[in-house]
């Protein structure tokens, strides 16, 4: 039977080319999209066909592109290789978007993902021409069903002049009653406080709207959504892990956490997902998350019973974790609610429930500062996403790493990050396999020295030592101690001969 059952809707169904024609060179792009899960599968490739048809023919066709999060290589990735983004925000992870992103072809726009939706709400942006939205299905009524991710959706569908959604019969109908669609958020004044008060609460509806007279287009696909698998648990990523707990327990025996401890952000990536890990081999139970991403590591809490439920705007899986998720997601829809991102991530919301952040970083400096997004100080990764939103607001923030990278040669414990996103005043502790720094309390020098004794690897603690020793005897040597001529001199050391040791 088919996913569109709106006779309105039906009549929109056209193919991914001719849609894709109706794109001008120019034109801003709402797609929807959250780390691999439920962006759209046919629009984009045939818009980089006629990319690369137009820039054959001498003429150009680029667009701006914005999503809730990094998407794949049929959306990003197919538009990116073929130079046809003017324009990308916010969080990307593609190979081929970050070359033309760092090669300077593709302007992109690191902000938080919670003010991603809002600033083209509050036309701060300029006008929407386009949302390009995947969808589970379309009701009698017209309502969408959302597919794996919510994102910016909601928005991208409220602002856009036209809409092209895609309705993926790839996406299980069991998602159906899975999102929880809070759409009572305007451009201020007016906003009211916004009622959910547990990660359980459900505060909105099941379905997005729509006003079926922007739609212009309605496109069939049967895709699945390309998640990539995690890398196996190695022994750094299970020290941190265990680092993790016992913090985590000795919080609950201070008294400062219960022992069901507060809803859970997570953060993206491998270490992440093995923090999860660790949680699973815990005695700890009755755990709920308030967070963004749904990992391999939530779900297998679930199965085991020790989370009951998790609050997300999109799933992050492996492609086994989303297989099994799509044949048991009304099963999963008791534990899950997939919301906005304004909401998954609204610092209101975070704050109120005393969140314990945890998120991985590229590097720390020795009085707490992060930089979760350039290599080298330059060179862009995948950008802040919704790092900045739970870390700034959280009961608990935490940052997790490997002490070193790249076999070695980089310690990720420096005596200045060669770029900031989350400064020292937000930051609470920091964990490598080495040991846990935990900042709270502490002023600068102290912070210096839980950070080198506790987090960074023996082969680089020395040589932190001996430029804390500098700093102090240098010229400008304050309340936070600093050599300006040295404090980078480790990048440097790094980009020159390919080790920052010296
Ligand atoms: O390089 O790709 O060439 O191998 O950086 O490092 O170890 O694979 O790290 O997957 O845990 O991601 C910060 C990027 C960490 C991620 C970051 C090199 C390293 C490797 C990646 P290669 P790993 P992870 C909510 C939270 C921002 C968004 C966020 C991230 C590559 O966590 O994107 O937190 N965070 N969102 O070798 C130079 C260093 C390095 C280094 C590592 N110090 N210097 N290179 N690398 N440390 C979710 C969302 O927002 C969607």
């Amino acid at each position: 039977m088919s996913r569109i059952r709106s006779s309105v809707f039906q009549k929109k169904v056209v193919s991914a080319a001719d849609a894709a024609a109706l794109i001008k060179n120019g034109d801003r792009i709402g797609f929807s999209g959250f780390t691999g899960s439920g962006y759209p599968k046919a629009v984009p490739e045939a818009l980089a066909e006629r990319v690369q048809a137009a820039t054959a023919a001498g003429q150009e066709l680029r667009v701006g592109v914005y999503t809730g999060a990094s998407t794949a290589p049929e959306c990003d990735g197919a538009l990116a290789a073929v130079g046809g983004m003017f324009f990308r925000m916010p969080y990307q992870s593609d190979p081929d978007m970050r070359r033309a992103i760092n090669a300077g072809t593709t302007d992109y726009c690191d902000i938080h993902l919670s003010h991603s939706g809002p600033v083209v709400r509050h036309g701060f942006m300029g006008p929407m021409d386009f949302a390009l939205v995947e969808v589970t299905s379309i009701n009698e009524d017209g309502e969408l069903v959302p597919s794996s991710s919510v994102g910016n959706n909601n928005v991208w569908l409220d602002e856009a002049e036209k809409i092209i959604l895609e309705v993926n019969a790839w996406q299980s109908e069991g998602l159906e009653g899975m999102h929880d669609i809070y759409d009572a958020i305007h451009r201020p004044p007016g906003n009211g406080p916004i009622p959910l008060l547990a990660p359980g609460d459900r505060i909105g509806r099941p379905t997005l709207r729509v006003d079926p007279d922007k739609v212009v287009a309605v496109i069939e696909t049967d895709s699945p959504d390309r998640n990539t698998p995690f890398k196996p648990l190695d022994d750094d990523s299970k020290a941190i892990a265990a680092n993790l707990m016992d913090f985590l327990h000795n919080e609950v025996k201070q008294g400062r956490l219960p022992k069901d401890l507060l809803p859970l952000q997570s953060g993206v990536g491998n270490i992440a997902n093995a923090v999860l890990a660790g949680l699973l081999d815990s005695d700890f139970e009755n755990l709920t998350s308030y967070t963004e991403v749904i990992q391999d590591g939530m779900v297998d809490l679930i199965d085991a019973g020790k989370l009951t439920i998790a609050s997300a705007t999109s799933f992050s899986l492996s492609p086994e974790a989303a297989t099994k998720m799509n044949e048991n997601a009304a099963f999963y829809r008791n534990h899950i609610i997939l919301r906005p991102q304004e909401i998954s991530n609204n610092p209101e919301l975070i704050r109120r429930m005393g969140v314990i952040a945890c998120n991985g970083m590229i590097e720390a400096d020795i009085y707490g500062n992060i930089n979760s997004t350039h290599i080298m100080g330059s060179r862009m990764q995948n950008g802040i996403g919704g790092s900045g939103d739970f870390t700034r607001n959280a009961y608990i923030s935490i940052f997790v790493s490997p002490s070193v990278a790249k076999g070695g040669d980089i310690s990720c414990l420096v005596p200045m990050v060669s770029h900031h996103d989350h400064t020292e005043h937000d930051v609470m502790v920091i964990i490598t396999e080495q040991g846990l720094a935990d900042l709270r309390g502490l002023a600068p020098r102290k912070r210096a020295q839980a950070i080198i004794e506790n987090c960074a690897h023996p082969d680089y603690r020395p040589l932190l030592q001996d430029y804390v020793a500098r700093a102090e005897k240098a010229a400008n040597s304050h309340h936070t101690p600093h050599d300006l001529k040295e404090s980078l001199s480790w990048h440097i050391r790094m980009l020159e001969t390919g080790s920052m040791k010296p």
